[in-house]
C-alpha cells in the first residue's frame, strides 16, 4: 500500500476516481426532466419492497444488504466508489452481473441515480427446506394428531408413515445416508438396480436426484436435528424405501427401466408393503396416455392398488422476461402445455411446484414460475392435479461419489455449529421436489386408513387442496385448474378425511358412503390452522374423480356417471366446482345428475355439446403449447431425468408450437396476452 503512493498506478487511480466522482455529481446537476419525474425514474429502479423499507425507515442510518444488476462489468474505479461514503462491496457476481453491496438506507437512491446501475433489490433472505415443506403443508400438524369434529380432543395422531413403502423410480438412494436409518438398520428396505451398468455396488445414487427426492418424503432429519440452521425431515419420516433405480448418473434413462422398474414395484408389493410408487422424472409426450407405453405402466401400478404420484415437469416458462414484480425479480413468459409424461396420465396424481417464499404461512405462496402448466398435449386433460412446496428444498444429500453435487457445489448446505456431520444436505428446486411432498403425505393418510384405494386417496387429496390465496389473477377457473389443480396440498385436512372414512372403504359397494353411516362431512371440523393461518376446506374445488363423487355430505363410491348426451364421467375424469369446460357448459353449484346425485347448487348443462373424456381443449385455449412434433428426439434418451432447474434454465429438450403444427390451437389469447394477465 505504502509503495502504492505516488506511483503513476496509484496517480491514475486517483485521477479516475475524482473524474468519477465529477461524473456522479453532474449525472444529479445536470437533470432535463423536472425533478419529480426524475425521482420518478430512479424510483423504478428500487425494487418496491425496498422503497417501501426506505420510506418507511426511521433512521436511515440504518445499513442494508442490496443486490445491484450492473449494465456491465465493475471497472476498478467503481469498485473505489462503491467502497465509499459507508458503502461496502461485499461480492461480485459477474456471470450474472450483480454486484452486493452493503449501504445505509440513506445511500440506496444515491446508488440508483447511476446509470450503469439497472435494479437494486434487497438481499432477501429465501430460506425454504423440508422444514417450510413439513409445516407449510400441514404434515406437522397432521403428524401430531387431527382433531377431527373441533371438540379439541384429538382423534387421530401418531402418523409418521410408519409400515408403508414407498418406492422411488430414481436415479438410487443413498443408503449411506443416516436419515434413511432407524436405529441400526436402514429403511432402504430394498434397492434394485435396471440401469445395468457394470461396476456399481447396488443401494448407491451416483446422480443425486433420487436420495433428494426420498429426503423430502421421508428422510427423518437425524443429521440435523442440532448443529444446522433448520430441522430437515421429510413429511413421512419412519416410511419405507423401496429404490428402483432407473436414471443413470446423468440423471437419464430409459422408459423401459422405468417400466421395469414399475413392474418390479407391481410384483413385489405385498412383500415391501408398496403403496407409492414416486415418479420425479418424466420425458416429452409423444402419443396419447391412452397407447404410451409408461403412462399404461402406471396405470397398471394403479389397477394395482398402488398410487402414483409424478410431478408435473419443469417447463411452465420460456427464458423471456416480460417483467417484474414486486420484489424486483424478473416475470417470464408463461408456457402451457408443458406437462410431461407420465405426468399426463390421468390416474396419476400429478404434482406442480409451489414457491413458499421462504415462509411457513400459504398465504404469500405463489406457482413457481418454471411449474408445468396443463393442459396435457394431445389428449388435452386438466394437470396438474394439485401443488406443494418445490422451490429451493433443502433435502438429503448423497454420500456416493456423484454428478450433481459436483455440479452444483455451492448449494451443498453446511451446518452451522462445529461437530455436526458435513455434506450431508443440498438445496434443490423443482417439480422433482415437490411430487415426494405428497408421497410422503399419502403415506400418511395410508397409516391414517389402510383401506384407502388410490382413486380415494386422489380425490381427497384434490378436495381438501386449497387454491393459493395469492395467485389471484386467473381469467377464469380453467386457467386456475390447469396452473394449480385444486391447489396447494393440505396434509391436515387429507388427514381428518382419510380417519374419517370408514376401515374397509376398498370393499364399500357401489353407490355406498364411504362416510360412517350417522355422519356427514358437514361433522368435519374443515378449517385446519397451519402456521398460525386458518385454512378453511368447507367448499372443495373437486365433484368427482375416478369413480369417487363428493357433495356438500357425502363421498361417494361410484361406478360412473352418464350425462343426459351419452357422456359418461370415469375413470381419468375430473370435475372440479365452478370450472367452465366450455361456452356455456359451466360446473357450478346445484345440478342434478341423471341417476340421482345431487353435486351442488347451479350447474349449466346445455344439450348437444359433444363432451368424450378424450376432448381436446383445442380450441379454448392459448398458445404457446409445446409442440411434440418438433422435440429433438434420440432413442436412446427418451426420458430425462428432471433435474435441479432453478429459475434460470430452459427446458432442454423442448421446443415451441408453430402455427404450422396440427396442435396449435385457435388462440383466445396470446401467450404474451396471457403474461400480461399474470404480471403485476
Ligand atoms: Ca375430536
Ligand atoms: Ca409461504
Amino acid at each position: 500500500m505504502v509503495k502504492l503512493i505516488g506511483s503513476p498506478r496509484f496517480r491514475a487511480l486517483v485521477s479516475a476516481i475524482l473524474f468519477g466522482l465529477a461524473l456522479w455529481l453532474g449525472a444529479s446537476l445536470t437533470v432535463d426532466l423536472t425533478q419529480a419525474q426524475a425521482d420518478d425514474e430512479v424510483d423504478k429502479k428500487i425494487a418496491v419492497d425496498l422503497l417501501d423499507k426506505i420510506k418507511g425507515a426511521q433512521n436511515r442510518s440504518e445499513r442494508i444488504s442490496v443486490l445491484l444488476q450492473l449494465r456491465g462489468q465493475l471497472t476498478t474505479v467503481d469498485r473505489l466508489l462503491l467502497n465509499s461514503l459507508g458503502r461496502i462491496l461485499r461480492r461480485e457476481f459477474n456471470s450474472v452481473g450483480y454486484a452486493e453491496v452493503s449501504l445505509p438506507l440513506s445511500q440506496v437512491r444515491a446508488l440508483a441515480e447511476r446509470q450503469d446501475i439497472l435494479r437494486i433489490s434487497p438481499d432477501r433472505i429465501v430460506w425454504e427446506s423440508n422444514e417450510v415443506t413439513r409445516i407449510t403443508t400441514g404434515a406437522d400438524a397432521a403428524r401430531a394428531g387431527v382433531d377431527i369434529n373441533g371438540d379439541g380432543k384429538v382423534d387421530s395422531g401418531g402418523l409418521d408413515g410408519r409400515g408403508i413403502g414407498i418406492a422411488f423410480v430414481d436415479s438410487g438412494v443413498s443408503m449411506g445416508h443416516i436419515d434413511f436409518g432407524i436405529g441400526s438398520k436402514s429403511r432402504v428396505v430394498a434397492s434394485v438396480d435396471f440401469t445395468s451398468q457394470d461396476g456399481r455396488a447396488v443401494g448407491q445414487d451416483d446422480y443425486g436426484h433420487g436420495t433428494g427426492v426420498a429426503g423430502v418424503a421421508c428422510g427423518d432429519g437425524r443429521a440435523s436435528r442440532s448443529g444446522y440452521a433448520g430441522f430437515y425431515q421429510g413429511i413421512a419420516p419412519a416410511a419405507n424405501v423401496i429404490s428402483l433405480k432407473a436414471l443413470d448418473s446423468n440423471g437419464v434413462g430409459r422408459v423401459s427401466n422405468v417400466i421395469a422398474a414399475i413392474d418390479w414395484a407391481i410384483k413385489n408389493r405385498f412383500i415391501y408393503n408398496i403403496r407409492v410408487i414416486n415418479l420425479s422424472l418424466g420425458g416429452p409426450v409423444f402419443e396419447s396416455y391412452r397407447t404410451d407405453p409408461l403412462c399404461r405402466a402406471v396405470e397398471r401400478a394403479v389397477d394395482a392398488g398402488i398410487v402414483v404420484v409424478v410431478s408435473a415437469g419443469n417447463f411452465g416458462r420460456t427464458n423471456i422476461i416480460i417483467g417484474y414484480d414486486r420484489e424486483g425479480k424478473p416475470i417470464y413468459q408463461t408456457v402451457y402445455g408443458g406437462i410431461t409424461c407420465p405426468g399426463n396420465d390421468p390416474k396419476a396424481i400429478t404434482v406442480g411446484a409451489t414457491n413458499s417464499r421462504g415462509t411457513y404461512r400459504r398465504s404469500d405462496d405463489t406457482v413457481a414460475s418454471y411449474s408445468s402448466r396443463g393442459p396435457t398435449l394431445i389428449d388435452g386433460l386438466i394437470k396438474p392435479d394439485l401443488v406443494a412446496p418445490g422451490n429451493r428444498i433443502i433435502t438429503t444429500l448423497t454420500q456416493d461419489e456423484a454428478v450433481l453435487p459436483r455440479q452444483l457445489p455451492g448449494n451443498i448446505q453446511q451446518p452451522i455449529k462445529q461437530g455436526a456431520p458435513k455434506n450431508v444436505y443440498i438445496e434443490l428446486s423443482g417439480t422433482s421436489f415437490a411430487a415426494p411432498a405428497v408421497s410422503g403425505a399419502v403415506a400418511l393418510m395410508l397409516q391414517a386408513n389402510p383401506s384407502l384405494t388410490p382413486s380415494m386417496v386422489k380425490a381427497i387429496l384434490k378436495y381438501t387442496a386449497q387454491p393459493l390465496p395469492a395467485e389471484t389473477n386467473f381469467v377464469n377457473e380453467y386457467h386456475s385448474l390447469i396452473t394449480q389443480g385444486t391447489g396447494l396440498i393440505d396434509v391436515v385436512a387429507a388427514a381428518k378425511l382419510s380417519s374419517s372414512v370408514v376401515q374397509r372403504a376398498d370393499r364399500a359397494p357401489q353407490g355406498q358412503s364411504l362416510l360412517p353411516e350417522d355422519m356427514t362431512l358437514s361433522d368435519i371440523d374443515r378449517v385446519d390452522v397451519i402456521a398460525g393461518e386458518k385454512v378453511n376446506w368447507d367448499r372443495g374445488r373437486l365433484l368427482y374423480q375416478d369413480g369417487i363423487l363428493i357433495n356438500k355430505n357425502q363421498i361417494y363410491k361410484i361406478k360412473g356417471i352418464t350425462f343426459p348426451g351419452g357422456f359418461t364421467l370415469a375413470d381419468g375424469f375430473t370435475l372440479a366446482d365452478g370450472f367452465t369446460l366450455a361456452d356455456g357448459f359451466t360446473l357450478a353449484d346445484g345440478f342434478t345428475l341423471a341417476d340421482g346425485f345431487t353435486l351442488a347448487d347451479g350447474f349449466v348443462y346445455p344439450e348437444g355439446i359433444p363432451i368424450s373424456d378424450a376432448f381436446t381443449f383445442r380450441n379454448v385455449w392459448g398458445s404457446s403449447v409445446i409442440d411434440p412434433h418438433s422435440i429433438a428426439q434420440s432413442t436412446s434418451l427418451l426420458i430425462t431425468g428432471l433435474r435441479s432447474v432453478g429459475e434460470s434454465s430452459s427446458p432442454p429438450l423442448l421446443a415451441f408450437i408453430n402455427s404450422n403444427s396440427p396442435y396449435y390451437p385457435a388462440p383466445l389469447l396470446s401467450a404474451y396476452e396471457m403474461s400480461k394477465c399474470l404480471k403485476k
